[in-house]
C-alpha cells in the first residue's frame, strides 16, 4: 500500500438488455474524468463499472433473443467492456452480477439484514414495471393513450400478487432524513436532494425485495423459491467490488465508502434504498450520490423506437474520441439535462479545440521549432504580463480541485478555457513574430512563458482528453513521471535548452462541408 489517500468511484452497473449508447458512455466518462483527475492529484483510485445481469427485464430480453440468459449476458456485457476500452476509460474493475464473488456478497448482506431483524416474509400485491424493475403506488401512475396504466417513467406496469420478503424501509425514514440534513452534499446536485428529501418525508412503505414469478437471479438464502429483487442484488455490487463480505478486511476499509455517479432516473434507488440497506446492515453509507441529467438527441428523447439512438462508436468515428469526451463534459452543466446535436459537437471541435486550444499550441510550438533551435527557449526576466499568465495557469489547479470536489466538470473546463483565451490574447499582445527582428531575447521569453502555460494546460486537460493532452506533453518533452499535478508550479517549470520534438497539430478541424452535407 502506498500511503496515498484513496478514492473510490462507481458508475451504475448497466442492464444487459440493451447495447451501450451515449447515456451509458456519458456516466462512465464523467467517472473516468474524476478517476483520472484524482490519480493525477495523488490519490490511489478504484474506478468500478460493470453490468447488471439479473432480473425479469434481462430474462425477457434473453428469451426474445432465443438464448439462455447467461449466454445473452456474456455477449452484451462484453459490449460494455469494449465501450470502456474504446473510450479510453481507466477502469480498475469490471463487475458482473453473475460472478460468484457477487452472489456470495449479496447473500451475505441478505443474511446480515435477516440477523438484524430487517427482513420479514409477507405477500406483495401491487404495480410493477419490468422496464424500470420498480414497484409503484397507485397514485404515482398515469393513464397511457389506450387507457393502460403507466409508471412516471412511461413504462407499462403490471399487477403483481405473490409471496414476498420485505425490507423494513419504513423504519429508516427518520434516519434517512437525518442523513440528508446532516450531510447536505450527500446527494448532489441540490435540486435532486430536495426531490429525494420530499419523497422520503412523504412517508416510506416497506420494500418488497423478493419475487417468486421468475428465476433469473440470486436465490434468497434458505428459501430458493424466492429470487432477490434485482435492485438489492444490483446495488450490492458496489460493496462486492470493495471486498464485502470481508468488511473488516484491509481492502474494504481502504476503499469504502464510494462516490456513486448515475443518471437522475435511478437516484431514488441509490439515495433512499441503498443507504437504508447499508445502515440496516451496519455498514457505512456512501460518500456521495451524484445524479446527472438526461441527454436528448437533436432535441428529442433518445429511444430505439424513434431510431435516434446515438451509438458511441459512431460519434467517435465522426469527431474523434477526445473531441467527443470534451464535448460531452463541456456542452452541458453537469447535473442538468442536455441535448447532443451535431452542430454543437462540430462547434466544440472547431471553435474550442482546433481554434482556441490546438491553434495556441501549434502556433507556439512551431515558432519555437523555427526560431529557437527546437529547444525550450532561454528566458530573461519576466514582466508583469508574463507572471500574470503563468500565475493564472498555476492557479488553475486549485480552481479545478474546487470544481471537481462537487463534480462541476463544465466549470473546470470553463476556467481552463479562460486561461487558453488569456494565452491567445497574450500571443497577440506580445506579437513574438515582430519581436523576432526587434528583440529576439524578449521573443524567447514570450515563447517560454507560452510553452510553460501550455504545459500547465495540457497537464490539466489530461483527465478529459488523455490522448491529445499526452501528445501535447510529448511535444514539450515532459516525461511520464512529470505529468502529475504536483508538477504544476514554477519550481518544475520547463527547463530552457531541453530539445523538443517536431511539433504536430493535435486537434484537426472538423470539416464544415460535411456539417452542411449532413
Ligand atoms: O438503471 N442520458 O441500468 P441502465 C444520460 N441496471 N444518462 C443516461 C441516458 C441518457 N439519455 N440513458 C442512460 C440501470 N443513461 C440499472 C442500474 S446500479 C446499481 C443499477 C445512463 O442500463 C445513466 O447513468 O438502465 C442512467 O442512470 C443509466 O445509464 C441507466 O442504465
Amino acid at each position: 500500500m502506498s500511503g496515498k489517500p484513496t478514492f473510490y468511484i462507481t458508475t451504475p452497473i448497466y442492464y444487459v438488455n440493451d447495447n451501450p449508447h451515449i447515456g451509458h458512455a456519458y456516466t462512465t466518462l464523467a467517472c473516468d474524468v474524476m478517476a483520472r483527475f484524482m490519480r493525477l492529484d495523488g490519490h490511489d483510485v478504484m474506478f468500478l463499472t460493470g453490468t447488471d445481469e439479473h432480473g425479469q427485464k434481462v430474462e425477457k430480453a434473453a428469451e426474445e433473443a432465443g438464448v439462455d440468459p447467461l449466454t445473452f449476458c456474456d455477449k452484451v456485457s462484453e459490449s460494455f467492456r469494449i465501450l470502456a476500452r474504446d473510450w479510453n476509460f481507466s477502469i480498475d474493475d469490471f463487475i458482473r452480477t453473475t460472478e460468484p464473488r457477487h452472489v456470495t456478497s449479496v447473500q451475505a448482506l441478505w443474511r446480515k439484514l435477516v440477523e438484524n431483524g430487517e427482513i420479514y416474509l409477507d405477500h406483495y400485491e401491487g404495480w410493477y414495471a419490468v422496464r424500470d424493475e420498480a414497484f409503484y403506488a397507485e397514485d404515482e401512475l398515469t393513464a397511457g393513450p389506450d387507457g393502460q396504466k403507466l409508471a412516471p417513467s412511461g413504462a407499462p406496469v403490471e399487477w403483481v400478487k405473490e409471496p414476498s420478503y420485505f425490507f423494513r424501509l419504513s423504519a429508516w425514514q427518520d434516519r434517512l432524513l437525518e442523513l440528508y440534513d446532516s450531510q447536505p452534499d450527500f446527494i448532489l446536485p441540490d435540486t435532486r436532494r430536495n426531490e429525494v428529501r420530499s419523497f422520503v418525508a412523504g412517508g416510506l412503505r416497506d420494500l418488497s425485495i423478493s419475487r417468486t414469478s421468475f428465476s433469473w437471479g440470486i436465490p434468497v438464502p434458505d428459501d430458493p423459491d424466492h429470487i432477490m429483487y434485482v435492485w438489492i442484488d444490483a446495488l450490492t455490487n458496489y460493496i462486492t467490488a470493495a471486498g464485502y463480505p470481508d468488511e473488516e478486511g484491509a481492502e474494504f476499509k481502504r476503499w469504502w465508502p464510494a462516490l456513486h455517479m448515475m443518471g437522475k432516473d435511478i437516484m431514488r434507488f441509490h439515495a433512499v434504498y441503498w443507504p437504508a440497506f447499508l445502515m440496516a446492515a451496519g455498514i457505512e453509507v456512501p460518500k456521495r450520490i451524484y445524479a446527472h441529467g438526461w441527454w436528448t438527441s437533436e432535441g428529442q428523447k433518445i429511444s430505439k423506437s424513434v431510431g435516434n439512438v446515438i451509438v458511441p462508436s459512431e460519434i467517435v468515428a465522426r469527431y474523434g474520441l477526445d473531441q467527443v469526451r470534451y464535448t460531452l463534459m463541456r456542452e452541458v452543466a453537469f447535473g442538468n439535462d442536455g441535448d447532443f446535436s451535431h452542430r454543437g459537437a462540430a462547434q466544440r471541435c472547431n471553435h474550442d479545440l482546433a481554434n482556441d486550444y490546438g491553434n495556441l499550441a501549434q502556433r507556439v510550438l512551431s515558432m519555437i521549432a523555427k526560431n529557437c533551435d527546437g529547444q525550450v527557449p532561454a528566458h530573461g526576466d519576466f514582466t508583469t504580463a508574463d507572471h500574470g499568465l503563468m500565475d493564472k495557469a498555476y492557479g488553475l489547479l486549485a480552481v479545478s480541485r474546487e470544481h471537481l470536489s462537487v463534480q462541476a466538470f463544465h466549470q473546470m473546463l470553463q476556467a481552463i478555457w479562460e486561461v487558453i483565451g488569456d494565452a491567445n490574447r497574450y500571443v497577440d499582445d506580445q506579437a513574438p513574430w515582430a519581436l523576432k527582428k526587434t528583440d529576439p531575447d524578449r521573443m524567447a521569453t514570450v515563447l517560454y512563458v507560452l510553452a510553460e502555460a501550455i504545459r500547465v494546460l495540457a497537464t490539466l486537460t489530461q483527465p478529459v482528453m488523455p490522448e491529445s493532452s499526452g501528445k501535447m506533453l510529448d511535444q514539450l518533452a515532459i516525461g511520464d513521471d512529470q505529468r502529475a499535478f504536483d508538477s504544476l508550479n514554477a519550481e518544475q517549470a520547463l527547463k530552457p535548452g531541453t530539445a523538443l520534438p517536431k511539433p504536430q497539430g493535435v486537434f484537426p478541424r472538423y470539416q464544415e462541408e460535411e456539417v452542411e452535407a449532413s
